[in-house]
């Protein structure tokens, strides 16, 4: 059996992640390709829950480790079912996940808090076919919602843009890796960009448990 590929959106706050994960499902279905389109954190189950909390309500604290930990956590508690889908043939296509998890708690600065330290509890998840990173050159502090959760400030997201950039470096494979600018493009941009980096790799043919792991 030919397995599904496994695609990432990655990115900063607001650059329009989950909108392109749908319009990319979309385009998907209509060729004729199955496909689940899901998201991290994932705030339907005990755990999201609590991420959810943590989020949306400052005056929750946690210790940072902890925090770190319910996100991977998080990412564990679905990888089975993704991984089920990917063995039937059905793409997936992720909004967020194991990059995203190590920026943003390394950008806090925590000490013993590196990529390393912070790689170690997604040790073993799926590694996708192919990430692409929504870049921005300006603040996206205008659009819709931003600043209403706890990482949305744009001190903050620089901090993590910084990191993002040496998490991918240490653990995205380059060829396995596209970096899509989004500044001034509107949204039908942004998708037929995305859309012409995935004609590629429709190509390729995948077996069964065929799987690269972190
Ligand atoms: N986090 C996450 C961790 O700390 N550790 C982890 O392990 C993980 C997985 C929540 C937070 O959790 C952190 C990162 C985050 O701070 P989230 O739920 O993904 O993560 O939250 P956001 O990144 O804030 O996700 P959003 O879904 O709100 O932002 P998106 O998906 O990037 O943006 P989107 O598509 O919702 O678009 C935002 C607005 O912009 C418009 C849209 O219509 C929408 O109004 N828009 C555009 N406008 C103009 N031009 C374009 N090209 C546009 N594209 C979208």
């Amino acid at each position: 059996m030919v397995r599904g590929k496994l695609i990432l959106v990655e990115g900063l706050d607001r650059t329009g992640k989950t909108t392109q994960v749908n319009a990319l499902a979309r385009r998907l279905h209509t060729e004729g390709i199955p496909v689940h389109a899901t998201k991290f954190p994932n705030r339907e189950s005990e755990i999201g829950q609590l991420i959810n909390r943590y989020l949306t309500d400052k005056s929750f604290t946690l210790p940072d480790q902890a925090v770190h930990l319910l996100f991977s956590a998080n990412r564990w508690e679905y990888i089975k079912e993704l991984k089920q889908k990917l063995n039937q043939g059905c793409y997936v296509v992720l909004d967020r996940y194991v990059f995203s998890g190590i920026a943003y708690s390394a950008a806090k600065g925590v000490q013993g808090m590196d990529l390393n330290w912070c790689m170690q509890s997604d040790k073993g998840l799926l590694k996708p076919d192919l990430t692409l990173f929504l870049t921005n050159e300006d603040s996206l502090a205008n659009r819709d919602g931003f600043g209403e959760e706890r990482y949305e400030s744009n001190e903050f997201q620089l901090k993590v843009k910084a990191k993002f950039s040496e998490v991918l470096d240490a653990f995205c494979d380059p060829d396995e890796l596209s970096i899509v600018n989004v500044t001034g493009k509107d949204i039908d941009q942004v998708s037929e960009e995305i859309w012409s980096r995935i004609v590629p790799i429709l190509k390729s043919k995948l077996q069964e448990d065929d799987f690269k792991y972190f």
